[in-house]
């Protein structure tokens, strides 16, 4: 098999980073981006923090309270509500510039994508960190955002070398060089192995990568299941076989509308439901898309935003299945309403194609 050459591409503090984007004043200060929990107050936990506020413990996950425990000293420090719509948007647009330099496309999640480049660049790793640099230049010039890239040979030590300088980083890890990158790292930078797995490791005296190499493939499996075994002989060995998988890219599709009246009534709402869902439907049906996760959001008479999503058990195109789902997520939205509610809006997300279509056109 030729070598392959591999991107992953994460943005940096992504929240976070989105918020300095549309308010620059805020570079200079710790910013939090925090989820506020129903009960008011701090209640919540922080999403993701800049870098700057990071450096005082604040990050992803902890409670607000504890953030703003940690960032006490800086008056400046800012929490601001999470607005999932604003980075979605930002999302598809880096997406878009994204795919534009790949033979193959992954999305991974909102902030993160592999690519594939292996043909563009003729499997030749200096002309990869110079497309790399390209795409970052290109996402830093049309969405001011700064992302790090990792590329190797394959997905798994490209997603550790996207990690491996942040932010704004770029590591190239050429096929010679993988053992010698890969041996003094901590165990615990492989995705997938978990506190638990790295605490048995600590427990036999192994640490690093280069530590664990030293245990065969059958002592891995009897300590962790022939699955988790196998898989960590391959990673710290810094194998992985996995292909770059074609993946959508679009998120969502959602649908907003203003409301002929703010209002807080369900029946009104509800026959405004069904439209959206109708619009969105037939937009999803268009470009022959299943969905799986379905979310009503409301923009409040204060223009405060509230939003719920739920998560199907299986991947639909039944615009009944999303009419049912989108109406009893309004139910919940609306127990305990006090605001009216000025705009409604629908989406679905957890994209993917439907069978069959495609290969259709292919065959044509
Ligand atoms: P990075 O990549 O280390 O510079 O920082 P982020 O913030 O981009 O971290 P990442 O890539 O793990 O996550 C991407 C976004 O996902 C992040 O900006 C906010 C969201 N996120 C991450 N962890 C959590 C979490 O624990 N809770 C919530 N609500 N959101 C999270
Ligand atoms: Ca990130
Ligand atoms: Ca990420």
């Amino acid at each position: 098999m030729e070598t392959r050459v591999v991107f992953h591409i994460d943005f940096d503090y992504f929240y976070a980073q989105c918020e300095e984007i549309r308010s620059p004043e805020l570079r200079s200060k710790p910013v939090c981006v925090c989820v506020f929990s129903d009960r008011g107050g701090d209640s919540g936990a922080i999403a993701t923090a800049n870098y700057t506020a990071r450096k005082y413990g604040a990050k992803s996950g902890i409670p607000i309270i504890f953030a703003k425990k940690k960032l006490e000293e800086r008056k400046d420090a800012v929490f601001l509500p999470v607005d999932f719509d604003y980075y979605f948007e930002m999302s598809e647009k880096v997406m878009e510039i994204m795919k534009d330099h790949a033979d193959i496309f992954e999305y991974v999640g909102k902030d993160e994508a592999y690519l594939d480049v292996t043909k563009r660049i003729e499997g030749d790793f200096k002309k990869a960190s110079h497309l790399a640099q390209q795409i970052k230049n290109s996402i830093r010039d049309k969405v001011k955002l700064s992302c790090s890239i990792g590329i190797s040979p394959n997905k798994l030590i490209s997603k550790i070398a996207s990690d491996f300088k942040k932010p704004d980083g770029l590591t190239t890890i050429f096929p010679d060089k993988i053992n010698e990158f890969l041996e003094p790292l901590k165990i615990r930078t492989i995705p997938g192995i978990g506190k638990k797995t790295e605490k048995r490791f600590s427990e036999m005296n192994l640490e690093t990568i280069q530590d664990v190499k030293k245990l065969d493939i059958f002592t891995l499996n009897k300590e962790f299941g022939r699955k988790s075994g196998t898989h960590i002989y391959n990673a710290v060995r810094g194998i992985d076989n996995e292909p770059v998988k074609k993946r959508e890219d679009r998120i969502q599709y959602s649908k907003i509308v203003t409301l002929k009246k703010d209002s807080k009534e369900y029946q009104f709402l509800s026959d405004n439901l069904t439209k959206l869902c109708r619009e969105v439907y037939d937009v999803v049906k268009k470009n022959n898309k299943m969905f799986k996760s379905i979310g009503v959001h409301f923009v409040q008479s204060d223009l405060s935003n509230k939003s719920k999503s739920r998560m199907l058990r299986n991947l639909t195109s039944d615009l009944e299945e999303l009419q049912k789902n989108a109406d009893q997520l309004l139910k919940e939205a609306l127990e305990n309403q006090t605001i009216t509610i000025r705009r409604l809006g629908v989406k679905v997300a957890e994209l993917s194609e439907i069978q069959g279509q495609s290969d259709i056109t292919n065959y044509f």
